[in-house]
């Protein structure tokens, strides 16, 4: 019997562990974590053998697709290329070029030839409808960052490795794994806090299960964050507890005086009543916090597709820098990668320089928020988007407003997906054209290395022959690329791209290296298969900030409209407020065709604090319909006192019901996706933001079938 064994790092999620992966004559018999790893030491997590499950789905789509009156053909995929840009194109000659759409899903990150290639080919579609995970997903961490530190990548990252207070504000990563805080093993990281005398309290609506690891827990109305930042930066001037260290020369002081003039307003008191947080609690907090001589507030998705998620991201890093948590050991710090997606100054701010269509949503990034796909789609008129491209995404599952989006995918004159599987998204292409992935292709994590809570490089060769016939992803864009510029350039303009449409990933990801802040090669890491360790975060801000000024900018103008109103707004008591949660075994709307990741209870229930089930007359597991403006869904209830009262929790990703998907397992295991109930017009006025989180329904026993 021939037994290899091969190393690579998993791309599943933000964690990047090391992979110890055994293949038996072909076959990959065993998936551990590698212990020598120079990053996660072995960790993984049961998402990991689910590697071995994509690569063997028998349901996985291997070769192109067109769908022809009403069935699916098989097609070369020289044919596909050329089709497919012969449609897209010809729309916009017709419609002009804002008649195509492109949304990019989570996975486009997680997979080096999507990460290096899709920018380019998206540039070859010449349309402002551009849309991503991003806007339902980290938009506002990218706003603070290029509005304080002069590039949208310039994120910053809790050192946890070396603090001693970790504030976990809309954050559950140890079933998250951690997200824009690359940490695999959370729970070792989070348990050595504890162990050095440190303390971890997590804000959340929900006791999860980083909170029961915590020393404390807060409950927090759901979108009620921003009122208990205000006040945290409000005492913290107000207590004259300003240390901003080493920072002093780069912040300019007339901001922080422009600062407490605008958070005057937004007292403790003010908090309380909006949180829901008594005043002792808040307290304490803020003096904790504060007097942690290593602390660091950090917060995530229930803080960014919230509805003031893009302020709350410029209130958590003014107040780790106004007490001097920034920039230095145990506090929010920058990472210097190998391969450094933050590293060329900003110009003019790429925000808001067009608008959407129908809503006059800002741009960012040169992306529009997901949000208003639908009506983009839906809304006759000049610039309507009448083809759409879909690229690792399943909006249908991940948007809000899932079901009109449905709809609106139905009604298009032309749709690509390429993505591995026929879902509820892709069953609406005319072609789908799926790409080699996971243990198919060579990886390296560019972003994740940037968001690291350690400095590591690590490269993976692929670890299994691609399926025979199938095509990398960098090919497929490669492929559309050329087809469309062969139909949209001038020949001159063709034979200067003849370099790059030669390029690999290795290629590129060299010349990403050699930029870099190590001057490490693809040699060297090829030849270090458990990764370079590059040691831990240093203070690097004053070296490496990218603003014009050369400064801090303590308080862009973008806030300022939000700052000045946010006290008048008054909330709707009546209603429940729905958010969401994740699971281990889940990863947003896939993996569900994985019998490993599915087995076990029913996952797809709707959690309810004991009080409200007593109120509503509901026992545990009957089914309750939950209702909102745009839909509703029938679930069995799940009664748990995790729940803060007057909260209701959905997972999202499921919805599974859907005809003419080719997914045997998921459809089995259907569940209700949470989207359905989610209006996409309910966004962060600022940021164009989905608000996923706090969303106001109401709740009925039995089923509305
Ligand atoms: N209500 C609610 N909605 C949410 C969230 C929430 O918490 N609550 N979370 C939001 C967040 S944070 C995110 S990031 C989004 C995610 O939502 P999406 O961006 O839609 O991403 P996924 O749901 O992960 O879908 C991934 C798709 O990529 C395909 N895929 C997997 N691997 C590959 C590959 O290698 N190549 C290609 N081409 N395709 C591949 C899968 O088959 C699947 O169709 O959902 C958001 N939506
Ligand atoms: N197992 C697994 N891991 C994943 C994923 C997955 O689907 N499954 N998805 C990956 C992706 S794409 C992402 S972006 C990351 C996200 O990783 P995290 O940011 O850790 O996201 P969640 O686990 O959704 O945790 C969000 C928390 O916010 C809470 N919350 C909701 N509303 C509010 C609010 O208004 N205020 C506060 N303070 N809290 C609130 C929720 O109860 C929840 O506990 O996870 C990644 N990792
Ligand atoms: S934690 Fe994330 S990266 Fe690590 S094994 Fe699990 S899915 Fe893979
Ligand atoms: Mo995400």
């Amino acid at each position: 019997m021939a037994e290899e064994i091969k190393y690579r790092t998993c791309n599943l999620c933000e964690a990047i562990c090391g992979l110890e992966i055994t293949v038996e004559d072909g076959v990959v018999s065993k998936i551990r974590g590698d212990k020598e790893d120079v990053f996660s030491k072995g960790h993984i997590c049961p998402k990991a053998v689910a590697l071995k499950d994509l690569y063997e789905d028998p349901d996985r789509l291997r070769y192109p697709l067109r769908k022809v009156d009403g069935k699916w053909e098989r097609m070369e995929w020289e044919d596909a290329f050329e089709y497919v840009a012969d449609r897209l194109v010809s729309i916009q000659k017709q419609h002009g070029d804002n008649a195509v759409g492109i949304y990019q899903g989570n996975p486009s990150i997680h997979n080096l030839g999507t990460t290096l290639f899709s920018p380019n080919f998206v540039r070859s579609l010449k349309t402002t409808n551009r849309f991503s995970a991003t806007s339902v997903d980290q938009l506002g961490h990218h706003l603070a960052a290029e509005f304080m530190f002069g590039h949208m990548n310039k994120i910053p990252v809790p050192d946890i490795d070396r603090t001693d207070f970790w504030v976990i504000m809309g954050g559950n990563p140890i079933i998250s794994n951690g997200s824009l805080m690359t940490a695999p093993d959370v729970s070792g990281r989070l348990k050595a806090i504890q162990t050095r005398g440190g303390k971890v309290i997590t804000i959340d609506p929900r006791r999860t299960e980083t909170a029961e690891r915590a020393d404390e827990h807060v409950f927090i109305r759901p979108g009620s964050d921003v009122y208990l930042l205000l006040a945290v930066i409000r005492e913290i001037i107000a207590r004259d507890e300003i240390r901003l260290g080493h920072l002093a020369d780069i912040i300019d002081t007339a901001q922080i005086e422009q600062i407490r003039e605008l958070v005057d307003p937004y007292t403790v008191d003010l908090a309380v009543a909006k949180t829901g947080i008594p005043k002792e609690t808040i307290d304490s907090l803020i003096t904790g916090y504060i007097s942690a001589k290593r602390a660091v507030w950090y917060g995530r998705l229930g803080v960014s597709a919230n509805r003031y998620g893009g302020l709350c991201h410029w209130a958590i890093n003014t107040l780790n820098i106004l007490t001097g948590h920034f920039d230095t050991e145990g506090g929010a710090m920058f990472t210097s990668p190998a391969v450094d997606i933050a590293n060329r100054k900003s110009r003019t701010p790429k925000f808001n320089r067009w608008q959407s269509r129908v809503s006059g949503l800002p741009e960012t990034g040169g992306e529009l928020p997901s949000g208003v796909m639908v009506e983009e789609i839906l809304t006759p008129g000049e610039g309507q988007i009448r083809a759409m491209v879909t690229s690792c995404g399943n909006p249908v599952l991940s948007v809000p407003n899932g079901n009109k989006l449905d709809e609106a995918f139905d009604s298009l004159e032309f749709m690509v997906s390429i993505d591995i599987y026929l879902n509820e998204t892709t069953r609406h292409a005319d072609v789908i054209l799926p790409p080699a992935t996971g243990l198919e292709v060579p990886h390296y994590p560019v972003a994740f290395h940037n968001l690291a809570v350690r400095n590591t490089a690590n490269f993976s060769e692929p670890t299994m022959p691609k399926a025979e016939g199938a095509r990398y992803d960098y090919e497929i864009f490669l492929g559309l690329q050329q087809a469309i510029e062969k139909r949209t350039l001038s020949e001159e303009e063709i034979e200067k791209k003849a370099t790059y449409y030669q390029m690999n990933p290795e290629l590129l990801l060299n010349m990403g290296l050699s930029a870099g802040n190590t001057g490490a090669d693809l040699s060297q890491l090829k030849a270090n298969p458990h990764g370079i360790d590059l040691g831990p975060l240093r203070s690097n801000l004053k070296e490496k900030i990218l603003t014009n000024s050369g400064k801090i900018d303590l308080m862009p103008s973008i806030y300022i409209d939000q700052l000045q109103s946010l006290t008048q707004i008054e909330e709707d008591q009546d209603t429940y407020l729905l958010i969401g949660r994740r699971h281990l075994r889940s990863n947003n709307s896939w993996l569900h065709n994985s019998q490993r990741m599915v087995k076990g209870p029913v996952r797809c229930t709707a959690l309810l604090h004991p009080d409200d089930a007593q109120t509503l007359a509901l026992s545990d597991g009957e089914t309750i319909t939950v209702s909102s403006d745009v839909g509703q869904v029938s679930l069995p209830v799940e009664i748990s006192d995790e729940m803060m009262p007057g909260t209701v929790s959905i997972p999202h990703g499921w919805g599974h019901h859907r005809d003419g998907i080719q997914m045997s397992v998921a459809k089995a295991h259907a569940g209700v996706s949470m989207n359905d109930l989610i209006d996409n017009k309910i966004v962060d006025t600022l940021s164009g933001v989905s608000v996923i989180s706090g969303i106001p329904v109401q709740i009925s026993a039995g089923s509305a079938a």
